[in-house]
């Protein structure tokens, strides 16, 4: 396929409520949305960059810059075999992965176009027709209205809660929400608040029975986490500190945690969160796929990747509705009953862009050709 020209669009998306992690508070999503055209068709990416370099070193406008000098550049007026081959054209440059793999993801959905096909089989996914889903919720202002939402999450059927911590918003609150709860799938997510040496603290969270405990450490290592696993009977999730399949493969061999969470941008596309997941799953490491407070287009990425076969935990991607008053897609990711999220048949990510919607949240338009 011949990569005709990229359009990057900059959305602007107040949440529904705010999302806070132990970095930082988030109100409204600023959201980079990829176009990529050829031949009269288009593929859409949703660049996954939060609005400042706190959960990786990527934000908004780092990404606007990097996907349009540097990654589009490398596409366009390109004749090209098979959306495979973008991760490898992009890969000489360092970091970033959220700018590249939006763009990867772009011209994986147009592939899929063109073939006809969903985005799900594109991606040799489709292990099953309905992906289970957790939700993650933000640091609250108090408990109660902590357990207010857990109490609104369960019964709109999704089958398990994750809880932001950091220092001073961990024992105490976990084990409030757990003894209200004692029956619950729970984990807690610590975005990297804590050191090795608050081993003592982290291990009192062993009481509650999580399902894991997700980058208690710092964003970007590893070695410290090999160090606290073995005191804790929680098993580790690492994030962060997984951008490449090679890491995976380096914090198993090192025992540093029990599970992963794979985000398509964290690792910069569908090829290599493709290859992370096949690592999983030859080494017995089951994963879930996060979220990163994602539009429609990127959410029904995350739901495609989520159908790949080691993607046997409940993730953290959740229905429009929890996020926006309007999606930019049509119908809007909605959850079953049973706390599941259905495939879609459509050829590519398999919903509508909202066109008239997505003009309205757009605040500046730039194309590559
Ligand atoms: O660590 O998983 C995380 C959101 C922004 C940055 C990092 C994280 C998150 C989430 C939200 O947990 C997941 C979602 O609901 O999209
Ligand atoms: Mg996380």
């Amino acid at each position: 396929m011949k990569i005709e020209g990229i359009v990057l669009r900059l959305l602007r998306m107040p949440l529904v409520h705010f999302f806070e992690t132990s970095f930082s508070r988030t109100y409204e999503r600023q959201i980079v949305i990829v176009e990529v055209k050829s031949d009269g068709l288009s593929g859409w990416g949703e660049i996954t960059a939060g609005e400042h370099p706190f959960y990786n070193e990527e934000w908004t406008e780092s990404a606007w810059i990097i996907a349009r000098d540097y990654v589009a550049p490398r596409l366009v007026g390109r004749e090209i075999e098979a959306a495979t081959e973008v991760d490898g054209l992009t890969r000489h440059i360092r970091g970033h992965n959220m700018a590249r793999g939006g763009v990867e993801a772009a011209v994986w959905d147009l592939q899929a176009r063109r073939h006809g096909n969903p985005l799900w089989r594109e991606i040799g996914g489709g292990a099953r027709r309905e992906i289970p889903c957790g939700v993650s919720i933000g640091i609250q202002d108090s408990v109660e209205q902590l357990v207010e939402k857990i109490e609104r999450e369960l019964g709109d059927g999704y089958q398990r809660i994750k809880m932001k911590i950091k220092p001073g918003w961990d024992v105490d609150v976990v084990g409030r929400i757990r003894e209200r709860f004692p029956s619950i799938r729970l984990m807690a997510d610590a975005n990297s608040a804590y050191m090795l040496h608050d081993a003592a603290r982290l291990k009192q969270l062993d009481d509650f029975y999580l399902m894991m405990i997700e980058q208690p450490l710092a964003h970007d290592d590893i070695i410290d986490h090999a160090a606290l696993q073995p005191q804790l009977h929680t098993p580790i999730c690492l994030d962060e500190c997984i951008r490449s399949a090679h890491h995976a493969e380096q914090a198993i061999t090192m025992k540093a945690c029990g599970i992963i969470n794979i985000k398509l941008g964290r690792v910069g596309g569908f090829a290599e969160a493709k290859r992370l997941h096949d690592v999983c799953e030859v080494r017995g490491i089951p994963v879930w796929c996060g979220g990163m407070l994602e539009a429609g287009i990127g959410r029904a990425h995350n739901i495609a990747l989520a159908t790949l076969p080691n993607f046997t935990l409940p993730g953290d991607v959740s229905a429009s509705n929890r996020y926006w008053k309007r999606d930019i897609i049509s119908p809007p990711v909605e959850i079953t009953p049973k706390g599941t999220i259905a495939i879609r048949d459509e050829p590519g990510f398999g919903y509508e862009i909202d066109d008239e919607f997505m003009r309205h949240v757009t605040v500046r338009t730039q194309e590559v050709r």
